[in-house]
C-alpha cells in the first residue's frame, strides 16, 4: 500500500473532486496525481493536465510516476452526450481504450471505471433491476458505458487486467457540482432550498430514479478496489443502489427544514432519459461479494447535505 501511485482521470468532475481527497487522505498526498482536461481551481497535490483521448499523453503521465493504479473518471454524462452523439460515444471509448491498452502495457495492477444504470433501458424491469437484466441503453452515454463494462471484462479475461466497476446511480453530494447529467436536479435542489430559492424540476414529479450519497459512493468505491480479487465475481460492472425517490420525495424531505420552499416542474428531453431508467437497482451481488451496504437513506441525506451547504453559504 504504501508504494502505491494512483493517477485519477476527470479530477475535477463532481465524483473526481472527492474521490481524489479521499484517496490522498488513505494513501497519503504524494500517492495520488490528480489530471483533468482543465486545471483544478484551489487544488493541493500533484495535478497534472490530461487530455485522455491523447494515449502518449497518459503513457508519459504513467512512466513519468510510475503509476500501478488508475481511477478512469472523465467521461461525457447522458444528457450533455445528447447533444453531440458520435463525439460522446469517441471520447468516452477513446479514452477507455487509452487507459486499458496503457494498463497492459504498464502492468497497472488494478483499474476503476464507473459504468451507470444508464446501462438499462425499456426492455429491464424498472423496479429492484437484477444484475443479470436486459441492457438496451437509450442515450449514447449509456450504450458507451454497456460497451465499456464488457470491453472492461475482455481486458480482465484476454490480459488478466484487473478492472472493476459500479454502475452508479445518480451521486448527490455538497462537495462539489455535476454536470451534464440527468440526475443532476437531486444536487441543485438542495442549494436553491438553502438559498431560498424556488426550484423549477426540469423531471416530472413522479419520476423515480435510483440516487446515492457521496459519502456512500465513495466508500462503495474503496471498498470495491480493496476487496480481495478471488470475491469479485463480476467483472462487467456491480450494479450499486443507496435509494430511491422522486423529485416529489425529495422536496418533502427538504421542505421539513424549509417549509416554504416551492418546486415547478417544466419536464425537457431529460424526462425522456429518465423514463427509460431503472426507477430501482437490486446490488444483492455486491452485498454478496463484497459486503456492500448503504448507509444513508433520504432523510439522513437531506440532514447531511443541509447542514454543510448551510456551512458554505454562510
Ligand atoms: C447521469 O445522470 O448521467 C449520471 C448517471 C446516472 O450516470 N448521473
Amino acid at each position: 500500500m504504501q508504494n502505491e501511485k494512483i493517477l485519477v482521470t476527470g479530477a475535477g468532475g463532481q465524483l473526481g473532486s472527492v474521490l481524489v481527497e479521499a484517496l490522498k487522505n488513505k494513501f497519503g498526498e504524494e500517492a495520488v496525481i490528480a489530471s483533468d482536461l482543465n486545471p483544478i481551481k484551489n487544488y493541493k497535490g500533484i495535478y497534472e493536465q490530461l487530455d485522455v483521448t491523447n494515449k502518449n499523453c497518459l503513457e508519459y503521465i504513467v512512466k513519468k510516476y510510475k503509476v500501478t493504479q488508475i481511477y478512469h473518471l472523465a467521461a461525457i454524462l447522458s444528457a450533455k452526450g445528447e447533444q453531440n452523439p458520435l463525439q460522446t460515444w469517441d471520447i468516452n471509448m477513446k479514452t477507455l481504450f487509452n487507459v486499458l491498452e496503457v494498463s497492459v502495457a504498464e502492468k497497472i495492477s488494478k483499474v476503476f471505471y464507473p459504468s451507470s444504470i444508464a446501462v438499462y433501458g425499456d426492455m429491464a424491469p424498472k423496479m429492484y433491476t437484477a444484475q443479470s437484466d436486459f441492457l438496451n441503453p437509450s442515450t449514447v452515454y449509456g450504450i458507451s458505458k454497456a460497451a465499456g463494462e464488457n470491453w472492461a471484462q475482455y481486458y480482465f479475461l484476454r490480459y488478466g487486467l484487473d478492472v472493476r466497476s459500479l454502475r452508479y446511480p445518480g451521486v448527490i453530494g455538497y462537495q462539489s457540482l455535476p454536470g451534464g447529467g440527468t440526475t443532476d436536479y437531486a444536487v441543485e435542489i438542495y442549494h436553491k432550498a438553502i438559498k431560498e430559492e424556488d426550484f423549477e424540476c426540469y423531471l416530472k414529479a413522479d419520476a423515480m430514479l435510483p440516487m446515492i450519497y457521496m459519502d456512500d459512493t465513495i466508500r462503495a468505491t474503496l471498498e470495491l478496489m480493496d476487496a480481495p480479487k478471488e470475491s469479485i465475481s463480476v467483472r462487467t460492472s456491480y450494479n450499486l443502489h443507496g435509494m430511491s425517490f422522486t423529485p416529489e420525495q425529495i422536496t418533502a424531505s427538504i421542505q421539513k427544514y424549509y417549509p416554504n420552499f416551492k418546486v415547478t416542474y417544466n419536464p425537457d428531453f431529460r424526462q425522456n432519459i429518465a423514463e427509460n431508467w431503472p426507477s430501482s437497482i437490486n446490488d444483492e451481488q455486491a452485498r454478496q461479494d463484497w459486503g456492500w451496504e448503504p448507509k444513508y437513506d433520504l432523510d439522513a441525506m437531506t440532514q447531511d447535505m443541509l447542514k454543510h451547504l448551510k456551512e458554505q453559504y454562510i
